[in-house]
């Protein structure tokens, strides 16, 4: 059985509970770092550690927290990006609901290392419920005296705010978050300055994604060294997993990195194989942000090693033959798959959800979007293969925010791998439109 760090107590009954929590070791990291160790202690073990950010961009977060400024008399802020809106990604829902104080008690560690007083958990307005358990797990925490003034006699406070989110995809991208934290509409800023020299209220705050602040706890309780240990190589600790698709357990999996994609998908510790006994055709690994890849692609490298879950194994070969772990949004289609409806869709979700901002990806999603309708409906010309291709590059680190990367990378990599089933589209429009996906090219 592969180590569980976040999720290993959760089918224990009433551990969304103060109470049960603190029964199963919970707070001891507070204790330990609020009375035996410095900010910049706890800040050397999460270096050690060597965890990345688990949003999506797996930024080492030991890193990320050394480059907060620290300007007399300016406060701090942490500031936990739980606006989790990612297709395909729902580990995040899945950690507050059923686990909440292993992020509260994560933000309290976390708020002491950065020397931050006032924190934030911005969550995705969707999630009422999760909202409420969060708040109802503060105040519990509150009242036990791991929050407020005078945190466990040790002199540090600290109170902990819960904001619903703007009910936008962008404002999970955190300059956007912060923007509307202060009020405002969602818009992304141009980085540098980057939020640990002026984010919130223009102060030093770090942002970090729920899970990563979520393993600070047993970083602490255990010593950074330790958690480097699980993994592989740059890929240190575990990763949550949301998956979904054709399989036959859909759900959320800790899996420590390293595991081979192939056992992750047909194990029965985990996905237990592609239902109805189909075949895989194509895996979308990181959330709708990153390449799809097809079967051969995902499951071996090209030098016909096995293709591990991990940061590294997940790029090799770049875009051409790799994608990116992201933020484990493991979406897995099956034969009957239609790959340029699945694209399709990705594409309105991004038009949907560009802020407009930046010119390439404001009318480019449109453009995508809209092309990609009429290869799916029957309308399509072979040149427009080509032309979604084009758009796809004139998108393409041209923006302001990652989101015009992450709606041009699906589109370039469905049509990099999977260009005859665009043809056979264009071909065939009437099969097309009776959703005749094509099947006879696999
Ligand atoms: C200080 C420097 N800080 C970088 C910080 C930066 C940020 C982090 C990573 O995008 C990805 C995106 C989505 N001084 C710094 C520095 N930082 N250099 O490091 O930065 P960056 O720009 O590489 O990425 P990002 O803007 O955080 C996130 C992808 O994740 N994604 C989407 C995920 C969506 C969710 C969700 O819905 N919750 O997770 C999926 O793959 O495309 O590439 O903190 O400030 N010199
Ligand atoms: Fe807005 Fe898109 Fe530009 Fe990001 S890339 S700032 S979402 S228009």
């Amino acid at each position: 059985m592969a180590q569980k760090i976040l999720l290993k107590n959760i089918n224990v009954p009433g551990i969304n509970t103060f109470e049960v929590y603190r029964q199963y070791g919970g707070y001891a990291a507070v204790e330990k770092a609020l009375k035996t160790m410095s900010a910049d202690d706890v800040v050397e073990e999460v270096k050690k550690s060597g965890l990345r950010g688990r949003g999506g961009a797996g930024f080492p977060t030991g890193m990320k927290w050394s480059f907060l400024a620290k300007p007399e008399g300016v406060p701090r802020y942490l500031v936990c990006n739980a606006d989790e809106s990612e297709p395909g990604t729902f580990k995040d829902r899945y950690l507050m609901t059923h686990t909440p104080h292993t992020l509260i008690e994560g933000m309290i560690v976390s708020s002491f290392a950065l020397g931050a007083n006032t924190s934030y958990i911005y969550v995705r307005g969707e999630m009422m419920p999760q909202i409420r358990i969060l708040e109802k797990a503060i105040a519990e925490a509150k009242n036990a005296g791991f929050l407020g003034k005078n945190i466990l006699g040790t002199g540090y406070d600290l109170e902990i705010y819960v904001q619903p989110g703007g009910g936008a995809y962008i404002c999970g991208e955190e300059t956007a978050l912060l923007e509307s934290l202060e009020g405002k509409r969602g818009n992304p800023r141009i980085k540098p300055p980057f939020p640990a020299i002026a984010g919130l209220y223009g102060c030093p705050t770090v942002v970090n994604n729920v899970e990563s602040i979520a393993a600070v706890s047993w970083i602490v309780n255990n010593g950074g060294d330790e958690y480097a240990k699980i993994g592989i190589g740059r890929s240190t600790g575990t990763k949550l997993i949301s998956a979904s698709g054709n399989i036959n357990k859909p759900g959320v999996y800790e899996i420590e990195l390293g595991l081979s994609v192939e056992e992750f998908i047909y194990s029965d510790e985990y996905c237990g194989g592609i239902a109805n006994g189909k075949r895989l055709k194509a895996v979308v690994a990181g959330g709708s942000s990153v390449p799809i890849l097809p079967a051969n692609l995902i499951l071996k490298l090209s030098n016909g090693q096995p293709r591990l879950m991990s940061y590294e194994s997940l790029a090799e070969g770049g875009f051409a033959t790799g994608t990116m772990l992201g933020s484990g949004g493991f979406i897995v289609m099956d034969e009957d798959a239609c790959i340029v409806r699945n694209t399709w869709n990705f594409s309105r979700f991004y038009h949907h959800e560009s802020c407009g901002q930046c010119s390439p990806c404001r009318e480019g999603t449109g453009w995508m979007e809209k092309v990609l309708h009429r290869i799916e409906y029957g309308h399509g010309k072979m040149s427009d293969i080509d032309l979604l291709v084009d758009v796809s590059k004139k998108i393409e680190g041209n923006t302001i925010c990652p989101l015009g990367d992450a709606a041009a990378w699906p589109v370039a990599s469905a049509i990099r791998h999977f260009r005859d089933e665009f043809e056979w589209h264009v071909n065939n429009p009437q099969a097309a439109m009776d959703g005749n996906y094509g099947l006879a090219n696999y």
